[in-house]
């Protein structure tokens, strides 16, 4: 090994060697990791004295897959594949030590270890088809020789990675080990040594083979929950043919459609968006600003955003204080929190231990005076601006001086709301997305007048509570919400222009996303908005186009799934009052109506996300585009494998 450092170490232990790869910060198998690994393996198959092998990582984690930053360089030797094959004929026992994740390629060296051991907290999986992907280095075809086809196929398709305790259910992992992984892994790397060399996993006999109607049963679901991504589908189509063909035959069809899926569009968007969230979530600001400790912190509001801010508190380990108007308020808001933890405790999010102690840290009051120790408070009531400002002149008097005050507000001027108090510079927009102890997005907004040190201060705080943060300026809407009534807009010209609701929002649908604009308002309720647009009636500029199809509905009491209908009727009764309206509004104004294909509705939403994204950018309301994208992704339905708006307009995705 020439130049770069050699990051695999051998050590010998007696007649074992512990093989250490130490490249952080997750020991991607990059090409120094892989060149290195293989003159270990021709070294150790020479050395007459080692009796076996173990094969350990350094630092957080084995090995977390191949390295992603190498995908679009041409792929330089030794290639995984080879080396994996070379892994598996070597002379010696090769025990996996696993510990944090041994994902994608990483799971796949292990496969072509003759042994796996685990520590209880490893978890093991293929998140390929998160990145549009397959196993590309023979895991499809050795995966089903070690576990049951259908469990090779949700962990394959699925790309959900599995806990250590269920891998050594389903044999993936020997042996599970509690706390010091290395030295459990040489004293069985011991005992193993004079047993006999087990069969390669390519070469050993399937674990069991499927029906043409057991693979129906199994693929379908696959491709039911795909919505229009091909990489789950073509996984699990690679595990049948790994059972179905000959291993040399699904080795290669395997490298085959690794190589087609590695240059498809979907790919291309999907690793594009791995590492736009990646960035976006580093933290913000010169390493000299100080961070400042947020632990105790104060929601204001038990309704449907506080509940769920407060839940997304305590399961990242914060002590919270939820203030209500009166303690009827207040009761029902701790009931909706402990009803959420109930639900994470039920679906294994947390164990009794962590539900028993969250609970104790949630307290309530009716008075702003118990927030007088907390290190940040995020406001969540209705938006009003005047309610907002009254709750912050209440703040102003209670909270420390080097406390951080946040508004939760999804579109308001956050610069007034900072202007109304005593200190300004520390108070920042924290826009979280309903349910919010489950979106994983955030914006963060910033004022003229925010310090560094708060601006940091809060992207810590986001990435404990497992966030991608996003900063934004201050304008109506900031990133999500401004483009996303771009577009309404857009739709409803389109309404006016000759499109039916169900016509734009099948055409979104078939897109990717996973309900169109009509429907999903329909959900949130037609009311908000609504309201606003009466609010903002009298500075409204009448040279813009306004179209008042949804004035009309709610006017009829029509505010969605709530009262029974809105954009569409919910009681299984035809309804023709939309197109009525709408036929009505056209006539108004005069306009010729004319039929809007789907690829046009589609194209004219695009347009407009990527004219208001240019906006935004321009205006230093967002700094990069990719921001824009994880916002749209991750906030508002925008189909992943498609990259983000702003990525369409970039690479020209149909
Ligand atoms: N390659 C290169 N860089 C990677 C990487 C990878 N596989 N995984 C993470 N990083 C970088 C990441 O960008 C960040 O960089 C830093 O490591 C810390 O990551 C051949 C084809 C492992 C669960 O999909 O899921 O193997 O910002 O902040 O929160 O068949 O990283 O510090 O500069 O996310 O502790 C399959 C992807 C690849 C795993 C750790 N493997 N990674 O989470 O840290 S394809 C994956 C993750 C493959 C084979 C196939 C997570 C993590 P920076 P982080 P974390």
């Amino acid at each position: 090994m020439t130049g770069k450092m050699n990051p695999v170490s051998v050590d010998i232990i007696g007649d074992i060697a512990l093989v250490t790869i130490a490249n952080p910060p997750v020991n991607a198998l990059s090409q120094t990791v892989r060149a290195g690994l293989l003159d270990t393996i021709e070294n150790i198959d020479k050395n007459r004295s080692i009796l076996a092998a173990v094969l350990i990582c350094d630092g957080r984690t084995f090995i977390a897959g191949a390295d992603i930053t190498e995908f679009d360089k041409p792929s330089i030797e030794p290639h995984l594949p080879d080396l994996i094959d070379r892994l598996e004929c070597s002379t010696k026992p090769w025990v996996a030590a696993i510990h944090g994740n041994a994902l994608g390629g990483g799971l796949e060296v292990a496969l072509g270890c003759h042994y796996r051991i685990a520590d209880f907290s490893s978890k093991l999986g293929f998140p390929e088809v998160k990145l549009g992907l397959i196993p590309g280095a023979g895991g499809t075809v050795r995966l089903p020789r070690i576990v049951d086809s259908v469990n090779a196929v949700s962990l394959v398709a699925g790309g959900k990675p599995i806990k250590a305790q269920l891998a050594a259910e389903w044999g993936l992992v020997d042996l599970l080990v509690e706390d010091n992984l290395k030295r459990d892994a040489l004293n069985f790397a011991q005992q193993i040594a004079s047993l006999p060399l087990p069969e390669p996993a390519s070469k050993r006999p399937l674990i069991n083979k499927l029906t043409a109607d057991d693979w129906e049963a199994v693929l379908s679901p696959v491709s039911n929950k795909a919505h229009g991504q091909i990489a789950p589908v073509r996984a699990a189509e690679t595990i049948r043919n790994a059972v179905e063909k000959p291993a040399d035959e699904a080795f290669a069809a395997e490298r085959n459609l690794f190589s087609e899926l590695k240059n498809s569009d979907q790919s291309r968007a999907l690793r594009y968006l791995f590492f736009a969230e990646k960035s976006a979530s580093k933290i913000s600001g010169s390493s000299s600003v100080d961070f400042m400790p947020v632990e105790l912190v104060g929601v204001i509001g038990g309704g449907t955003m506080g509940t769920g801010i407060v839940t997304a508190l305590l399961l990242s380990n914060h002590s919270v204080i939820m203030i209500e108007r009166d303690e009827t308020a207040l009761e029902k808001g701790k009931a909706t929190v402990l009803s959420y933890l109930q639900n994470s405790l039920k679906r294994g999010l947390i164990n009794a231990a962590k539900h028993a102690r969250l609970i104790t840290s949630l307290t309530g009051s009716i008075k702003y005076k118990a927030l007088a120790n907390a290190d940040l408070v995020i406001e969540a009531v209705y938006e009003d601006m005047d309610m907002k400002l009254d709750v912050f002149s209440k703040l102003d008097t209670v909270m420390k001086p080097d406390a951080i005050l946040a508004t939760n507000t999804s579109y308001l001027d956050v610069k007034r709301i900072a202007a109304s108090t005593k200190i300004p510079a520390r108070v920042v927009g924290l826009h979280f997305f309903s349910p919010a102890h489950i979106m994983k997005l955030l914006e963060i907004i910033r004022t003229d007048s925010v310090t560094a040190e708060v601006l940091s201060s809060c992207f810590l705080f986001a990435k404990r509570l497992g966030k991608i943060a996003i900063p934004a300026g201050v304008c109506e809407g900031f990133i999500g919400n401004r483009i996303m009534s771009a577009y309404r807009r857009e739709c409803e010209y389109m309404l006016e222009d000759g499109a039916l609701p169900q016509e734009i929002d099948d055409a979104m649908v078939a897109f990717g996303f996973p309900m169109g604009i009509f429907a999903m308002q329909d959900l949130a309720g037609l009311d908000i908005a609504w309201a606003m647009r009466k609010r903002q009636a009298a500075t409204r500029n009448s040279n813009t186009r306004y179209v008042a199809i949804a004035d009309r509905l709610c006017e009829m009491g029509r505010f969605g799934r709530k009262t029974g209908s809105g954009w569409y009727r919910y009681d299984n009764t035809t309804d023709t009052v939309v197109e009525k309206i709408i036929l009505q509004e056209s006539a108004l104004k005069g306009i010729q109506r004319k039929s809007i294909s789907a690829e046009e509705i589609i194209e004219r939403i695009l347009n407009t996300m990527r004219n208001e994204g240019s906006k935004i950018l321009a205006e230093k309301i967002a700094n990069r585009s990719e921001d824009i994208d994880v916002v749209m992704v991750n906030g508002y339905g925008f189909p992943r494998w498609r990259g983000g708006p702003m990525f369409t307009g970039k690479n020209l995705i149909p």
